[in-house]
C-alpha cells in the first residue's frame, strides 16, 4: 500500500517536474501558479509521510521526541542553571501530544514562583537560546492560543515533574515541532491578561533561562521517567482522598 503510495507520487513529481519546463517563466502565468500549488501539495504530502519514516523501530505506533535541556549561554550564573529533559509523545496519525517535563536546577526554598514553558519557532541556539525566535505561531494566534504554550510550571524541591496531555502541538505533519525549541522562562506567564502587546506575543514571561532542540527518539527515555511522574499524580490524589475522608 505505502509503496504503491510513493509510486503515484513519484508519478506525480515527475509530471509536474516535465510540465514545469515547458512553461514560461512570466510570474503571473496561471498554469504556473496552478503548478506551484501542485508541487506543493505534493511536498506536503511528502512531509506527512517522511516524519513517521523517520522514528525507530517501534512497534507501538507511537511517536517520540526528546529534548535535553540547558541553560542558555546567555543567562547569568546566579540564575537557576536548568537541567533536564523534555520528552513527547504521540500516536500516529490521530493522537494527542502527550509530554513529560523533567526539569532540575531550581532554587530549592519553598517560596518559588512559577515558570512558562513555550515552543520557540526556531532550532537555533548559536546565541543561546536568544536564537529561538518568538513562539511557534503556524496559524498566526495571539498568545496563548499558539501550540506550543504549556503554561507555567511550579517548582517543588528544586525539581519540575509534570505529566501532560491533551496537548496542541504536534510531532508530525506540516505543524511538526521537531526541529524547533522548548524554552523555559525566569517569570510566570500572564496567559496573555496583562493588557499590553507583549502579553498578546509572549506572556511577558522575562529572561530565558534554559531551551532545547527537539529531536526524534526511542522510547526509552519515556519509559524510563514516566513512572515517576505518575506516581506524583496518584500520591497526590490519594493525599487529596485521605484528606476529604
Ligand atoms: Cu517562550
Ligand atoms: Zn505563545
Amino acid at each position: 500500500e505505502i509503496a504503491k503510495m510513493f509510486l503515484i507520487l513519484s508519478l506525480v513529481t515527475g509530471l509536474v517536474l516535465s510540465a514545469s519546463g515547458v512553461t514560461t517563466d512570466k510570474e503571473t502565468d496561471p498554469l504556473q501558479e496552478s503548478l506551484h500549488e501542485i508541487q506543493k501539495q505534493v511536498n506536503d504530502l511528502w512531509q506527512n509521510l517522511l516524519y513517521p519514516v523517520a522514528r525507530g523501530n517501534e512497534t507501538d505506533g507511537m511517536i517520540y521526541a526528546t529534548c535535553e535541556m540547558k541553560p542558555s549561554s546567555k543567562i547569568d550564573a546566579d540564575k537557576p542553571q536548568v537541567t533536564g529533559q523534555v520528552l513527547f509523545r504521540q500516536l500516529y496519525s490521530y493522537g494527542k501530544l502527550e509530554a513529560i517535563f523533567y526539569l532540575d536546577g531550581f532554587p530549592l526554598d519553598s517560596n518559588q514562583s512559577s515558570r512558562a514553558i513555550h515552543i520557540h519557532e526556531l532550532g537555533d541556539l548559536s546565541n543561546g537560546c536568544d536564537s529561538t525566535g518568538g513562539h511557534y505561531n503556524p496559524f498566526r494566534v495571539n498568545h496563548p492560543r499558539h501550540p506550543g504554550d504549556f503554561g507555567n510550571f511550579l517548582p517543588k524541591e528544586g525539581k519540575i515533574r509534570k505529566y501532560k496531555t491533551n496537548l496542541f502541538a504536534t510531532v508530525f505533519g506540516p505543524y511538526s515541532i521537531m526541529g524547533r525549541s522548548v524554552v523555559i522562562h525566569e517569570q510566570e506567564d500572564d496567559m496573555g491578561k496583562g493588557n499590553n502587546k507583549a502579553s498578546l506575543e509572549n506572556g511577558n514571561a522575562g529572561k530565558r533561562l534554559a531551551c532545547c532542540v527537539i529531536g526524534i527518539s526511542n522510547k526509552n527515555l519515556w519509559e524510563e521517567k514516566l513512572p515517576e511522574v505518575m506516581d506524583k499524580k496518584k500520591r497526590g490524589l490519594n493525599k487529596r482522598m485521605y484528606s476529604q475522608a
